[in-house]
């Protein structure tokens, strides 16, 4: 069985949006147009409390960008996105999102979760595998938002867990701070993720 997972396609990652990734709105169409080929599709939102501990605003004297240490590790601190019950966390308008599951994650204030399988500190479940597994998924493409981030630690996880995934590159888009774009394809592909 095949899913499609589609990571973090919100207004506040789009043109206009909080942190918006370059063309990020342009993979809408593709992606809607891939739903129908896939056993399931799921989709993940990025859903932080105000004040998260992500969020630069947070930690005074910090600036966006900027990478600091948390208990569980390097964080990169972001401008303040994707707020609970904002327009800003809400899908992009013209997103499908008739999806079998939609997972949130970011929720907790002290700990981010780039991965749609755990959070931050690489321990913390977000069930998605146990979801996945129970409807006998094996197979999954990712697609989304951003290519260097969300969709590569979901990647990578994915491929640690067992799944054969694929990563469908021309329906993702990066913010690519760094170089943090090909070091997340170096990342993925070391993990066994297939680029396509
Ligand atoms: C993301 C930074 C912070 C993403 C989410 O969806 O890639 N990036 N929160
Ligand atoms: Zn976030």
């Amino acid at each position: 069985m095949h899913g499609l997972i589609v990571i973090d396609v919100q207004n506040d990652f789009c043109p206009g949006g909080a942190l918006a990734v370059p063309e990020g709105d342009a993979i809408v169409p593709l992606i809607n147009g891939m739903m129908n080929a896939f056993d399931a599709v799921i989709l993940t939102q990025d859903w932080h409390p105000a004040g998260h501990s992500s969020f630069a605003s947070s930690h005074p004297g910090a600036a966006p960008f900027e990478l600091i240490q948390m208990p569980y590790g390097p964080q990169v601190l972001w401008p303040d996105h994707c707020v609970q019950n904002t327009r800003g966390a809400k899908f992009h308008p013209d997103l499908v999102t008739d999806a079998d599951l939609i997972i949130r994650k970011g929720f907790r204030a002290g700990i981010d979760s780039y991965s749609g399988f755990f959070e931050n500190d690489k321990t913390t479940p977000t069930g998605l595998d146990g979801y996945l597994r129970n409807r006998g998924i094996d197979r999954l493409t990712l697609v989304g938002l951003a290519t260097d981030f969300c969709v590569h630690y979901s990647a990578v996880d994915a491929a640690r867990l067992g799944y054969d995934v694929t990563v469908q590159m021309n329906a993702c888009r990066a913010i690519d701070l760094d170089g943090s774009l090909q070091a997340a394809i170096d990342a993925m592909r070391a993990a066994g993720v297939k680029l396509t």
